[in-house]
C-alpha cells in the first residue's frame, strides 16, 4: 500500500511532476519496484501548484511535452502555449496512458532521509509521521518548491486577499472590478498583471527590476494541424535534444556584428515576429558572451518595446534606454499585451527600486516616499528560493548525519548536478549544478532521468550496493560549472541564476551554462568509464 505507515520500496520518488513521472515509466519498465510521495494533491508539479489567474507555459508544444509516443500519438493542444488549465488535462492524459497514481501518495511532505548503511537502505520520513525504506532515493522535487516572501511589516494586517502566486487558491480569485496589486515582475508577474487586468477596476505593478519581456505570439492551433505534424515527431525530439536549451531552435552560427546593421536589424525583427524565445535562444551565438553584441540586442528590445509605451514616465520604468542588466540574463517572460495593458491610465507601474516597499497596512502597500495605495487584492509574484531551496528544506541528511543544508550552505556541491557525496544512490533532476534554468524542462528531465536509469540498470546488472559521488569530483563539477559560466555574461547580474534573489543566499551559477549536448557527453562519460568519480560497493 503505497500510503502504508512503513513503505518498502525499490525505489521511492519524491515528486510527481515532469521529472518523478517519468522517471517512474522508465523504471518500472526495467522492473524496479516505484513510489513516489508527492506533497500535493494531484499530479503535474509545478502545473499542480500554479494556478494563479494567466499561468501558462513559455515553451511551445510540442516541444513542452514529454517524447514518449504512447503518450503523445493521442494527444493534442489547443494553442502553441497551453494554460496551467490545459496542462493539469495533458497530465490527466499521462495518467491514462501509463498508470501512475496508482504507485503515488499525495499529500505526503518529505522531512527527513538518510541512507542506512548497514541496511543499504535510504530510510525516508514523511511530516505525518509514515516512513519509507528503499534501495534508491530520486529527488524530482523541481527547481521553484521553496517559495520566498518578501518580509515587509505588516503582512498579516491586510484586510483585503494576500496570496503567492503559487498558492493562489485553487477556486481563484474574483478580481472584477476589483482594485489589484502585484508585486514582482518574473515570468509570473507579467502572467498575473495582464490577465487580471482584463476584469480588475486596476492593476498596480510594484517593479524592481524591469522584465525584457518578448512577444508570445501565441495562436490556437487545430488537432488537424497536430495530426499532419506527428509523423515528423520522433524527429523533432531527436532534434531538441541537439540544441543548447533542448528546444526547437538553438543560436545561429553567427555572431552579432558579422552582420550588416541592416541585416541585424532584419534578423531581430524576424525573431520578434516569430514569437517565443527566438529572441533569446535563436539569437546571435555571443548574445550571452559578449557585451556589445548584447548591447545591439538590448537596443533593439528596447525601441521596439518603448514604442509600445505612450506615457513616458511608464515609458522609462519598463523599457529604459540604458539596460538594467544584459538581455538574456535574467529569464525574459513572454507577454501578451502587457506593456499595452500597463499604458492604460487605470492602471500603473511604480518603482520600487527607487521607493522601495515599507509597510503593508490594513488597506493597502506603503512605499518609501509616504505614499500609500490601497487595493483589494495583492498578488505576490516574488518568486522562489530556486534551484536550490527544495532540496535544502526536506530534511536530507549525508551517511554521518550531516544536513544537506549545513553542506550547502557556503555555497552548493554536486556531481554531475545529479549525485552528492555522501548520499549514495540518491539521485535529483532537474535541479543544482544542471541545465535546469537554461533548459526546457521535459528536455533536462529526459536528458537527465535516461541517464539516471541507465546507472541504476548498471548497478543492478553488475550487481553493486551503490553509488556514491567522491568530494574530489565534486570539487572538479563545481568548477567546471563556475568556469563555463565565468565565459558568459551571467554572473555580472543579479538574477536567481545566481542565487541572487534571496538575502543571504551565497551567489554562484546555480545552472550548467554549456548546454543540453555538452551535458549529456560529459555525464555519458562518467558511465561509461566505470563510474568514473564515484566509488562502487
Ligand atoms: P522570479 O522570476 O524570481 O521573479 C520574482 C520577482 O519578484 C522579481 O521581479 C523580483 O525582483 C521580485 N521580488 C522578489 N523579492 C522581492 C521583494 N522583497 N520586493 C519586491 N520585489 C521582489 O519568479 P517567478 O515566479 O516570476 O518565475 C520563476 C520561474 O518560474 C520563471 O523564471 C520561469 O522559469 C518559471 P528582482 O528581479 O529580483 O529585482
Amino acid at each position: 500500500d503505497t500510503y502504508a505507515k512503513n513503505l518498502e520500496t525499490d525505489v521511492l520518488i519524491v515528486g510527481a511532476g515532469f521529472g518523478g513521472i517519468y522517471l517512474m515509466h522508465k523504471l518500472r519498465q526495467l522492473g524496479f519496484k516505484c513510489k513516489i510521495y508527492e506533497a500535493g494533491k494531484e499530479l503535474g508539479g509545478i502545473w499542480h501548484w500554479n494556478c494563479y489567474p494567466g499561468a501558462r507555459v513559455d515553451t511551445q508544444v510540442p516541444i513542452y511535452e514529454y517524447s514518449l509516443p504512447e503518450v503523445w500519438k493521442d494527444w493534442t493542444w489547443s494553442e502553441r502555449y497551453p494554460g496551467f488549465a490545459e496542462l493539469r488535462k495533458y497530465f490527466e492524459h499521462v495518467d491514462n496512458v501509463l498508470d501512475i497514481k496508482k504507485d503515488v501518495a499525495f499529500d505526503t511532505r518529505v522531512v527527513g532521509a538518510q541512507y542506512d548503511k548497514p541496511s543499504s537502505r535510504w530510510v525516508i520520513e514523511t511530516e505525518d509521521g509514515r516512513s519509507a525504506k528503499a534501495k534508491y532515493l530520486l529527488l524530482a522535487t523541481g527547481f521553484a518548491a521553496k517559495r520566498h516572501f518578501p518580509d515587509w511589516m505588516g503582512m498579516d494586517k491586510f484586510q483585503g486577499e494576500i496570496h503567492h502566486s503559487s498558492f493562489w487558491p485553487d477556486a481563484g480569485v474574483d478580481v472584477k472590478g476589483k482594485r489589484v496589486a502585484v508585486v514582482g515582475t518574473g515570468s509570473t508577474g507579467v502572467q498575473i498583471a495582464q490577465e487580471t487586468a482584463k476584469t480588475a477596476a486596476s492593476v498596480t505593478v510594484f517593479q524592481r527590476t524591469p522584465n525584457l519581456a518578448l512577444p508570445m505570439q501565441q495562436k490556437p492551433i487545430t488537432k488537424e494541424e497536430q495530426q499532419q505534424r506527428k509523423s515528423k515527431y520522433p524527429e523533432i525530439y531527436k532534434n531538441r535534444m541537439t540544441t543548447f536549451a533542448g528546444f526547437q531552435y538553438d543560436f545561429v552560427e553567427k555572431n552579432t556584428f558579422d552582420d550588416s546593421p541592416e541585416e541585424r536589424e532584419k534578423f531581430y525583427q524576424e525573431r520578434f515576429d516569430n514569437g517565443g524565445f527566438e529572441f533569446w535562444l535563436a539569437n546571435y551565438k555571443d548574445l550571452l558572451f559578449d557585451k556589445e553584441a548584447n548591447r545591439q540586442a538590448y537596443d533593439f528590445w528596447a525601441k521596439k518595446t518603448r514604442a509600445r509605451i505612450s506615457d513616458p514616465r511608464k515609458r522609462d520604468i519598463l523599457a529604459p534606454v540604458e539596460p538594467p542588466h544584459a538581455f538574456g540574463t535574467k529569464r525574459p517572460s513572454l507577454e501578451q499585451n502587457y506593456y499595452e495593458m500597463l499604458d492604460k491610465p487605470e492602471n500603473d507601474v511604480v518603482d520600487i527600486k527607487k521607493t522601495p516597499i515599507v509597510e503593508v497596512t490594513e488597506t493597502g502597500i506603503k512605499t518609501e516616499d509616504g505614499k500609500l495605495r490601497e487595493f483589494d487584492v495583492i498578488a505576490l509574484a516574488t518568486g522562489f528560493d530556486s534551484v536550490t531551496g527544495g532540496m535544502k528544506n526536506m530534511g536530507l541528511k549525508d551517511v554521518d548525519g550531516v544536513p544537506l543544508s549545513e553542506k550547502w550552505k557556503m555555497g552548493t556541491w554536486s556531481y554531475l548536478g545529479m549525485t552528492c557525496s555522501g548520499f549514495p544512490n540518491m539521485f535529483f533532476l532537474y535541479g543544482a549544478q544542471g541545465p535546469t534554468a537554461f533548459s526546457n524542462g521535459p528536455s533536462c528531465v529526459e536528458c537527465q532521468g535516461d541517464w539516471i536509469v541507465d546507472a541504476m540498470k548498471k548497478l543492478k546488472d553488475e550487481d553493486i550496493k551503490y553509488m556514491d559521488a567522491t568530494k574530489e569530483a565534486e570539487e572538479q563539477w563545481r568548477q567546471r560549472v563556475t568556469e563555463l559560466s565565468d565565459k558568459t555574461l551571467f554572473p555580472g547580474t543579479s538574477s536567481w541564476y545566481m542565487g541572487a534573489n534571496i538575502p543571504g543566499k551565497p551567489r554562484e551559477q546555480l545552472n550548467f551554462a554549456g548546454g543540453i549536448p555538452l551535458y549529456e557527453k560529459e555525464c555519458r562519460e562518467a558511465l561509461d568509464n566505470g563510474f568514473e568519480g564515484f566509488v562502487t560497493a
